[in-house]
């Protein structure tokens, strides 16, 4: 299944694996990918429940396209708009419904970092290292960074890391939050897509909440932020799944947790 000439799209069951497949470019991500990537995510394939997003070759992502950037000489106001595009894509990445998870390895740095930022869940392998270089290359951050990973390490962490030049190793990383899980060196995509399978059990409806209200409700303020929860939880409390679930585990039939 293909949508974009660098994006490869295959079904696993209910699970969708995107692979950015510009290894030659170390999956670096010029205007017209960055599109696709929107356009992927905004409009599911049939039958996706649940999105996996690796990167092909020995890296997950290098960020922008240097070379494009440096060809394009983009004014300001271009590459303003440049920045919006990416910020449009990775919105709909984050809330689009569908729950998106990260394979990573290799370097996950500048706008990978911010690509790898917009996934709900972050698998990393070993040899997974985590960068924000913009600094080191005379530019800023603009596809999503001082939000999506200033949340995650905090604004002090963020600054220090790109004033610093700092490298995260995955072990860094995982402390951080900038990954959840990490497996062996080559394991990320195998472990993402068996999460893929299990995320895709849950109800669509309680899914949806996990991946689009969270976020949200913690820009907001105590009282608004409550408010939107007990909304959002009426709503899911009205799915087709809801009587099931219940009975599930009020007959003892539930996995139990441990
Ligand atoms: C690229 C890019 C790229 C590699 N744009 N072409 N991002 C960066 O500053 C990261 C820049 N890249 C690197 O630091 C390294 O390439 C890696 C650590 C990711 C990988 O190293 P390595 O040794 O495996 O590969 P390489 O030899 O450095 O690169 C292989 C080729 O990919 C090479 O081209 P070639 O013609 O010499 O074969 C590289 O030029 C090319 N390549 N990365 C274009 N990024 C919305 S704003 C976001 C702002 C940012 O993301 S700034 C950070 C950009």
């Amino acid at each position: 299944m293909a949508h974009h000439k660098n994006l490869i799209v295959e079904m696993h069951g209910p699970v969708a694996v995107v692979t950015v497949n510009r290894p030659e470019r170390r999956n670096s991500i010029d205007e017209d990918t960055v599109v696709g990537i929107g356009r992927l995510f905004e409009a599911p394939p049939k039958g996706a429940k649940v999105f996996v997003l690796t990167g092909s070759g020995s890296h997950f992502c290098a960020g922008l396209d240097l070379e494009e950037h440096a060809r394009l000489k983009r004014t300001p106001a271009e590459f303003m708009r440049m920045c919006q595009k990416w910020h449009w894509a990775f919105d709909q990445m984050q809330f689009g419904g569908t729950p998106v998870i990260g394979a990573l390895h290799g370097a996950v740095v500048g706008g990978g970092m911010e690509l790898a930022a917009a996934c709900h869940t972050r698998i990393a392998d070993r040899t997974t290292f985590f960068a924000l270089p913009e600094g080191q290359r005379a530019i800023f951050t603009g596809g999503g960074a001082t939000v999506r990973v200033g949340r995650i390490i905090g604004a002090s962490r963020m600054v220090d890391m790109m004033l610093a030049a700092r490298t995260f190793d995955v072990e860094r990383g995982y402390e951080l939050g900038l990954c959840h899980e990490i497996v062996d060196e080559g394991k990320a995509l195998e472990r993402a897509i068996a999460l893929g399978h299990q995320v895709a059990e849950h109800a669509p409806l309680s899914n949806y909440a996990i991946v689009t209200s969270i976020s949200r409700i913690n820009d907001m303020s105590t009282t608004d932020g409550l408010f939107a929860e007990s909304l959002m939880a009426a709503v899911v409390q009205s799915g087709p799944e809801v009587a099931a679930g219940l009975d599930q585990f009020l007959s003892k039939r539930a996995k139990r947790l441990k």
